[in-house]
């Protein structure tokens, strides 16, 4: 065979290499094309070889030559494909599937209030009616808000640290007093009488911490709804209107209501006031005439005023409403639970 026959053998198969290669779309077809030009035993490359051995012998380390050259340029040309197949790969999966506009469009979830939030918004409408205005204290608070000022002197076992959130006893107030997470609203009656004189009607709602087990009724943070009125003449009577009213608005004119004889120090007398839910009796909050010792610690009369307070709990009236099983499930963070709302 005469040596530029042999060379156009050679760049014949170059040509379709370098087509063939191109051509791939994947990495089977790349190796398919492979195996066709490179292949050891049956490649396109290695039958040409042989042609070799009919070159002119003088020629033969030209052709030789010949075949090397056309050998890598086919090779670069396979590596080549290759590197193409493979960032084309990471590009699809970067850019993930082409965008299909025939497909319904991602609905956007608008979100809501949280039950507690929603509660909390319609008690103070509810009370807002009554004539009671919204007042705010801090939720760290120092033991004469919590308790000295609620007439819970230092030995009463409520001060109790099992029974409270202290913080560090290295942090205090700058009287030295103690601070700890408030485990009761009624520590806004105090902020509120310190600064304003009589007559006061007020709500405030917020929350509280008490180191209780959580169970279907009871979470170590919950909010409560106190309230407050002081004035001339004020009984036990408004209190108890006040309270059935703000019952039967939130929780229909049907519900029952009842009042037991209880006990609280900032209390004199003290009931708690039930309702009535699935033929059970069900706490739901602590009231009572303002006792005339919180009334002189914070620089009332007790002789020209008297007052009631209640502190209700927030979580209980937000459950009776919604007949919600278990008071963990408003603060576990389970949109399919809060979706609902
Ligand atoms: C008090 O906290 C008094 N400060 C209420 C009060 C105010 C009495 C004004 C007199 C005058 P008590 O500890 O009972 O009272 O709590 C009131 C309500 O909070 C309970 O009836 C209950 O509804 C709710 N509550 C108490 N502990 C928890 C808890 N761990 N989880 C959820 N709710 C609770």
């Amino acid at each position: 065979m005469a040596l530029n026959e042999f060379i156009a053998e050679l760049d014949g198969v170059l040509q379709e290499a370098t087509a063939a290669f191109a051509a791939a779309a994947d990495n089977d077809a790349l190796e398919e094309a492979r195996v066709a030009f490179l292949g050891a035993k049956k490649g396109r490359l290695r039958a040409a070889q042989k042609g070799m051995g009919g070159v002119d012998a003088d020629d033969r380390p030209q052709a030789g030559q010949r075949l090397n050259d056309v050998k890598r340029a086919i090779e670069t040309a396979f590596e080549e494909a290759e590197r193409r197949i493979a960032t084309g790969a990471a590009d699809a999966a970067a850019s993930g599937p082409a965008f299909d506009r025939t497909l319904p469009g991602s609905e956007y979830r608008v979100g809501s209030l949280h039950p507690i939030t929603q509660t909390i918004e319609e008690l103070k409408d509810i009370m807002g009616r009554l004539g009671f205005t919204v007042a705010d204290g801090p939720e760290i608070e120092d033991e004469r808000h919590n308790f000295e000022a609620l007439n819970i002197p230092r030995e009463h076992p409520a001060r109790d640290p099992l029974d409270n959130f202290y913080l560090s006893t290295a942090e205090k107030t700058a009287d030295g007093l103690d601070l700890l997470m408030r485990s009761q609203t009624s520590t806004v009656q105090i902020r509120v009488m310190e600064h304003t004189p009589p007559p006061v009607r007020i709500i405030s709602l917020g929350r509280v911490y008490r180191p209780d087990e959580a169970d279907r009724t009871h979470y170590p943070m919950f909010h409560q709804m106190e309230g407050l009125m002081v004035d001339e003449g004020v009984t036990m009577a408004d209190l108890k209107s006040v309270l059935r009213m703000f019952a039967s608005s939130y929780l229909g004119s049907d519900v029952r209501v009842r009042f037991r004889p209880s006990f609280f120090p900032f209390t004199e007398p003290s009931v708690e006031a039930d309702f009535e839910w699935n033929g059970e009796w069900i706490e739901f909050g602590g009231a009572g005439m303002v006792d005339p010792n919180v009334f002189t610690a914070v620089g009332y009369d007790p002789e020209s005023v008297t007052g009631f307070a209640f502190g209700l709990g927030v979580e209980r009236l937000c459950m009776r409403r919604h007949n919600l099983a278990d008071i963990r499930d408003l603060f576990t963070n389970d949109v399919r639970f809060l979706r609902q709302f």
